[in-house]
Formats: C-alpha cells, sequence, structure tokens
C-alpha cells in the first residue's frame, strides 16, 4: 500500500497586499502560511505516509527570497523518510531564474523537469510518478503529446498544476475525460483554490490555507492510499483560519441592539474571534435606527478576529410624509407611481425602496 498527502498552492511568502484586511493581520496571514507548510510536514510525518505531494505554487516567486527556500529545503528535509515530489506552478515557475535552482535539495525531494511529462520510478514503493514543472507563468502546452501507456503493474500518480474547467484557459488546460481515461490511481492536481473531489482517483487539493474572501469556507489537503489498484482519498480539513461569508436579513422590528446581537451571533464565539467574516446586511430597518458601519465594526471588535459589512439596508421610509413633502420632485413622482402596484408584492416594496434610497441620497447631495 502506497500512503499519501496531496497539497499545493501555499502562496508561502504571499504578503496579502490589496487585500481587504490591515497591515498587522496581512503580516499574521504571511506566518500563518509558513505554520500550516510546517504543519503538513509534521502530519506526514505522523501519519508514515510515504510520498508527500505538491502540486505547484508552492511559493510566490515575486517576494520570495534565498532565506525563504532555504527554509523550505529545512522543512522538507525533516521528512527523510517521505518522497516529496514538487511540480512548479505559474506563481513558482522553474527556469534559468528560478529560486529552486539556488538550493541543493535533500535526496527525498524530487522537483520534476518543465519538459513535457516526465517519469520517476519509486521501485521500492512500485511506483510511477509522472509530473511537469511550469517554466513561465502562462502556460497552454501539450503535455500529453508523446505520452506513452502506463505500466499498469505499478502504481501509477500524476501530479500536475493546471486547469481542467476551461478549454480555453491560459493557466494549462486539461481535458479531464483524457485524464481519467489514461487510468492513473491518482491525479493530483494544483492551481484552483477551492478543495475538489473530482472523482475517487482525481483532486484539486486547494489551498490549504485560504488566501482571501474569494476562497471562503473550508481548505485542507488530500490524504490517500492505493492499494490493489484501489484508491481512496479523503479531504482533511487543515487551515489556522477560514474565511467566511453571511448574509443577515434585517426588519423594521429590530432595535439597533438586536442589530447587534444578529450580527454577533452570526456564529459560534470561537468561531468568531479565529475566522475572518464578510457579512452582509440585507433587508428594511426602521428609519429612527442609524447605522454606522465603522461604528459597528468597532465596537464588536472584541468578538470578531475579523470583521466586514456589507450595507445593503433598505431603510423604512414614512411615505406619507416624504410624499407629502416632495409632492412636486422626482421623489414624490415616484412614490405616486409606485403606490399604484401592489406594495404587498416583495419584488415591487423592495423595487420603491431601493429606488427611495437612490432618490433621497441624491437628494442629499445637492
Ligand atoms: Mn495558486
Amino acid at each position: 500500500m502506497v500512503k499519501f498527502i496531496h497539497t499545493g498552492d501555499l502562496h508561502l511568502g504571499l504578503q496579502f497586499k490589496g487585500v481587504s484586511f490591515s497591515g498587522e493581520k496581512a503580516n499574521k496571514r504571511r506566518l500563518e502560511l509558513w505554520d500550516t507548510f510546517e504543519r503538513i510536514i509534521d502530519k506526514g510525518i505522523q501519519e508514515n505516509v510515504d510520498f508527500l505531494f505538491i502540486a505547484g505554487d508552492l511559493f510566490e516567486e515575486k517576494y520570495f527570497t534565498l532565506m525563504d527556500i532555504n527554509r523550505v529545503k529545512d522543512t522538507l528535509s525533516r521528512a527523510e523518510n517521505i518522497d516529496i515530489i514538487i511540480t512548479a506552478g505559474n506563481h513558482d515557475t522553474l527556469n534559468k531564474n528560478s529560486l529552486y535552482n539556488l538550493v541543493d535539495w535533500p535526496d527525498n525531494v524530487t522537483i520534476f523537469g518543465t519538459e513535457g511529462l516526465s517519469k520517476k520510478e519509486f521501485l521500492n514503493k512500485n511506483t510511477n510518478i509522472y509530473g511537469y514543472s511550469w517554466d513561465k507563468g502562462e502556460n497552454n502546452e501539450d503535455v500529453f503529446n508523446d505520452f506513452e501507456d502506463l505500466d499498469t503493474s505499478k502504481i501509477n500518480i500524476l501530479i500536475i498544476h493546471g486547469d481542467i474547467f476551461s478549454k480555453d484557459s491560459v493557466y494549462l488546460p486539461l481535458d479531464k475525460n483524457y485524464l481519467s481515461q489514461l487510468e492513473f490511481d491518482y491525479v493530483g492536481l494544483g492551481h484552483i483554490h477551492k478543495p475538489n473531489l473530482i472523482s475517487n482517483k482525481m483532486a484539486y487539493c486547494g489551498s490549504p490555507e485560504p488566501l482571501d474572501f474569494g476562497e471562503i469556507g473550508q481548505h485542507g489537503i488530500i490524504q490517500g492510499t492505493v492499494e490493489n489498484k484501489n484508491t481512496t482519498i479523503e479531504f482533511i480539513p487543515f487551515s489556522n483560519r477560514i474565511f467566511l461569508e453571511k448574509t443577515i436579513v434585517l426588519d423594521e422590528t429590530l432595535s439597533y441592539l438586536d442589530i447587534i446581537d444578529r450580527i454577533k451571533e452570526c456564529d459560534d464565539v470561537n468561531n468568531l474571534s479565529n475566522n475572518l467574516y464578510r457579512i452582509k446586511l440585507e433587508g428594511v430597518i426602521n428609519r429612527d435606527i442609524e447605522i454606522n458601519i465603522s461604528d459597528i465594526i468597532e465596537s464588536l471588535s472584541n468578538y470578531f478576529y475579523h470583521l466586514e459589512i456589507i450595507d445593503n439596508i433598505i431603510i423604512d421610509y414614512d411615505l406619507e410624509g416624504l410624499e407629502e413633502d416632495n409632492r412636486d420632485n422626482i421623489i414624490g413622482y415616484f412614490i405616486r407611481e409606485m403606490k399604484k402596484k401592489d406594495l404587498e408584492n416583495k419584488v415591487n416594496k423592495d423595487a420603491l425602496y431601493i429606488g427611495l434610497e437612490v432618490l433621497m441620497k441624491g437628494k442629499v447631495g445637492i
């Protein structure tokens, strides 16, 4: 039996510029990527796996230093009994300028080359591993053009960074059906950051630490075994933190404190203090309540590790009063027209309030 852990898309060194969280949190996040990388290696040692697959984007070449790549080497050296397989992706390309070349890698580390798909035999494990590294940031090479049949007396595993979802991708489009029919015992993919078990023999591991609000939900690693042509794989949540998006629908009956409570109660208190939340506030609130988003975020900062609020709130306007005060302008005209419709109907009511919101803001601007 062969046991493995499949990871990739770690993006070590990423500085989290341009994300919505602050410098201090961004720096902490950068350190958390390292922590997770080291925890993955420890997990491999603990679980006594035969192989650790890293399917590209191990690091961010833009920010990575010689010191950093040496740290990677030292970490991988600790797992001396694990064969570690690296195939470079679009963020850690392998070429003459690559940091990969500046390190004397230990014997247990294999970094695949960039000249098409190649094979490395692990005789003691009756396993052939196939892999391919990117040498540039975009790639549409046909890496399978001289592919020869697999030796099916062996365990065959393919590790590659690419896109099976879009045939027009500039990030190495791969044909899922073609890959499936090649009869690999496992295809370990990198590039798409959302973990995805495509079949029981093919998976995107996803980024083990999610990088931004584009990567919500659980992130982790894939652990698997191959025995007698039988593959089992399992997704294991492994990230320090997760990004979450939640929608809270408010209504006219809620007080300011009720609204604060609704936000606080959107998740378990331990989760709030650890994860990163983006909360959308929707629905209609009482016109007497004043909502100041930055005040709310500040007042909840003891509960949330990170909170962002998207304000889609609609104010419950006093229609009669507004109509009266705006008899001769577009606001009054708009209310009169909308009142001709069935305002019990949610679509009409929302249209009225959203329209008023826009018109009232315009009025304030004047
Ligand atoms: Mn990536």
